[in-house]
């Protein structure tokens, strides 16, 4: 039986890896934050399984810059398989709070590594990159793992720094350490202050009369959106190959904000027109007339990203991935999830 360690089991993408790796027999470690409230609605059901039961899946307190405990815990769990997916993720707030996030995300995966570089038998080691990496290509050309780093805000620095720390090390001590470069990657886990998942909520509130309007940032920005449960698949399949490498994991085609947001309408029984420009832009209802999306302009980024598109042709051709859900069918899918839990009815 193999041995993962999760960092970041409580997230979106923890919690699909983590059933992921049970439903393979592994035996699964998680790395928790201490917090006065709990934060693990997305491991309850299966804390609550079988696999739990059987001892297959278990918690440990952590905090990613507390290297003496991160090193006490490889030495007792021995894991073959380190998945580093904790940090601040949020790239707007990152403008607000830039040294947690850098120290989360850059020092922290230094911590990580340097304590696997001090094993006998080092872990194999994902790390959870990300396109913002690539900051706004002006050349129309979709990212490749060979794109120069040029990230615009604290997050893609902090994720730039580690991902190349993470290539130097591979190269100066021989470490398995990878890093998934991911695009946006989303599904109902996703948090709330997130676009889609804002979205897809008002959407399901909206037409159940709970909430009137949706107040979003900039409509026109583009991404590249997939399912997070197909992501969490390369991120294993990344340290089942031969040798360590970095993997673009993306779809290769981008929706706007606008476009998810209609799409997430329409799945709600809501056809949207839209109408003027700019922050004043709104969202009418065709059947009703009513406005239920408008612009809002403290959603706005000093700098946002708008042109990030991932080329995933190594992740297919190494790895034998490829991302099968894209833009409007995530809007709809999710969606369908936010209309289970507003009227108790399946998905
Ligand atoms: O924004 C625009 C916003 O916050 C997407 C993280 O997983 O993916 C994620 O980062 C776009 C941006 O995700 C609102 O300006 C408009 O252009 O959902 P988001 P993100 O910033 O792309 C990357 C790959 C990561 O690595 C990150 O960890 O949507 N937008 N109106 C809005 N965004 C938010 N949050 N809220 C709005 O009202």
């Amino acid at each position: 039986m193999k041995t993962a360690l999760i960092i970041g089991i409580t997230g979106q993408d923890g919690s699909y890896l983590a059933e992921s790796l049970c439903a393979r027999d592994y035996a699964v470690h998680g790395l928790v934050r201490r917090a006065s409230m709990f934060n693990r609605a997305r491991i309850d059901p299966l804390r609550h399984s079988e696999a739990a039961g059987q001892g297959r899946l278990t918690l440990h307190y952590g905090e990613l810059n507390d290297l003496t405990s991160f090193r006490r815990l490889l030495r007792t769990i021995e894991p073959d398989e380190v998945y580093h997916l904790a940090g601040q993720s949020h790239v707007g707030l990152s403008f607000e709070i830039p040294e947690v996030t850098c120290q989360e995300n850059g020092m922290g995966t230094l911590h990580l590594i340097e304590a696997l570089r001090d094993l006998d038998q080092p872990a194999r080691f994902y790390h959870a990159a990300s396109s913002e990496i690539f900051g706004s290509p002006t050349d129309g050309r979709r990212q490749t793992e060979d794109t120069p780093l040029a990230p615009v805000n604290p997050y893609g620095c902090a994720k730039a720094f580690a991902t190349q720390l993470c290539r130097v090390y591979r190269r100066a001590h021989g470490l398995f350490l990878c890093s998934g470069i991911a695009y946006n990657h989303e599904s109902p886990r996703r948090g709330e202050n997130f676009v889609t998942r804002k979205i897809s909520m008002a959407a399901a509130r909206i037409r159940a009369g709970q909430q009137a309007v949706l107040r979003l940032g900039n409509l026109d920005a583009r991404r590249d959106w997939g399912y997070a449960q197909e992501y969490v698949e390369a991120m294993w399949l990344t340290l089942q190959a031969d040798k360590p490498d970095d993997y673009i994991l993306a779809t290769g085609r981008t929706v706007s904000v606008r476009e998810f947001a209609a799409a997430a309408f329409t799945e709600a029984g809501m056809e949207v027109v839209f109408e003027g420009s700019g922050e004043n832009e709104i969202g009418r209802r065709r059947d009703t007339g009513a406005t239920v999306i408008a612009v809002d302009s403290r959603y706005y980024r000093p700098v946002d990203s708008t042109a990030l598109v991932g080329d995933p042709t190594r992740a297919k051709q190494v790895l034998g991935w490829a991302a099968k859900t894209e833009g409007e069918a995530v809007a709809r899918l999710m969606v369908r999830a936010e209309g289970a839990l507003l009227t108790g009815r399946p998905a």
